[in-house]
């Protein structure tokens, strides 16, 4: 009878681990699939973006995140493994030792490893975005208290780019419209397929210029240049905003990017010269 109830037990136990196991591979494979769908695409992850670079920042953060799965799956499988089998109502005794040399290494050599397998794809990831050399077309970017200043440098062009939400949408006067605070009145106007060196800097305090999609995100700083490129590949319109903390208004210096074809956009240059070859 003893012998009987034994077995009965040790067959509970094992339908409840393998209930247990069920549990966690079906919350698994919910997870994973939530996360590779395109909702979480939509909403949380990176957008892909418009750019080689933003390709590339898409591609290692998905290699790592997809790295950090692997090692979270390792991990804490063999710690779920290990809390069911080796339970005390199992009938297990907790062993009394510690400081294993080998167990040791194994655990400071395996980070390691993961580390520089990370650091490689990285490394390509970084020295391609300051690869700068060789650009078609220079645009020189001050920040001020608040907006944005665009300089296309060799082209004598250069204009102010201010938030243009009127007043009244944010003073609650007005139904705030769907580009509420993202929209500005001179936007900053690039060619699609051209390699377009940027050349941050600021007139006052660090501001920084920063567009999701085109994978740039660059502190412009005083009494300093700082470098970035862009090679946009789609047409559209891009939306970003002042990611520094410069100040009472730092809320309301939106940058909207017009990517063009590049005929679109020789016309939009000519246009721009007109008036100022007219005075002359
Ligand atoms: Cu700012």
């Amino acid at each position: 009878m003893i012998l009987y109830s034994g077995v009965n037990n040790a067959m509970l136990d094992y339908n409840k681990n393998k209930k247990i196991f069920l549990y966690f591979i079906k919350f698994f494979i919910i997870t994973c699939s939530y996360f590779c769908s395109n909702v979480y695409a939509v909403e949380f992850n990176l957008p892909h973006g418009v750019s080689s670079i933003s390709r590339n920042i898409y591609d290692l953060h998905m290699t790592i995140f997809w790295l950090c799965v692997v090692i979270g799956i390792i991990v804490f499988g063999i710690l779920i493994y290990s809390l069911i089998k080796h339970r005390r109502s199992a009938g297990h005794e907790a062993h009394d030792f510690h400081e294993n040399t080998t167990v040791e290494i194994i655990w400071t050599i395996i980070p390691f490893i993961i580390l520089i397998v990370m650091a490689i794809p990285a490394t390509k990831v970084l020295k391609f975005m300051h690869d700068d050399k060789k650009p078609d077309l220079n645009v020189k970017i001050t920040g001020y208290q608040w907006r944005w200043e665009y300089e296309y440098l060799g082209d004598n062009i250069k204009y102010f780019s201010s938030l243009s939400t009127p007043q009244s949408q944010i003073h609650n006067l007005e139904q705030k419209d769907e580009l509420y605070l993202k929209e500005v009145d001179h936007p900053l106007v690039l060619p699609i397929n051209k390699k377009i060196r940027f050349l941050f800097t600021s007139n006052d305090v660090i501001h920084a210029w920063w567009v999701r999609d085109l994978g740039i995100k660059k502190d412009a700083i005083p009494g300093f240049i700082n470098e970035s490129w862009v090679r946009i590949d789609t047409p559209g319109t891009y939306y970003g905003q002042c990611a520094e903390l410069c100040g009472v208004n730092h809320g309301y210096m939106p940058i909207v990017v017009i990517a063009k074809t590049e005929e679109d956009f020789a016309k939009w240059l000519q246009e721009q010269k007109k008036p100022k070859q007219t005075k002359a």
